[in-house]
């Protein structure tokens, strides 16, 4: 059984992604770290657990505290940018 995407609340729509690392090496982004709201504070994360190049886990962290506290399947409605 598939489930729709679910789309994952977060604090700004303006997206911008801080980071995008390629920790296998492959060549592609799996972990980006990202700003929805432009205050310069990382807010937004996302892992590519199985390194075909989609989201996997999205976590969010809601009052910017440092604990995500958000934690979602897939891209929650915010695929990254880079
Ligand atoms: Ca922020
Ligand atoms: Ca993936
Ligand atoms: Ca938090």
């Amino acid at each position: 059984m598939t489930e729709p995407q679910e789309t994952v609340e977060t604090r700004g729509d303006d997206r911008v992604d801080l980071l995008a690392a390629d920790t296998d090496g492959d060549g592609r982004p799996d972990v980006w770290v990202a700003d929805t709201d432009g205050d310069g504070k990382a807010d937004l994360f996302q892992f590519d657990t199985d390194h075909d190049g989609k989201v996997d886990i999205t976590m969010v962290d809601l009052d910017e505290d440092g604990t995500p506290d958000t934690v979602v399947d897939g891209d929650g409605g915010h695929p990254p940018t880079v």
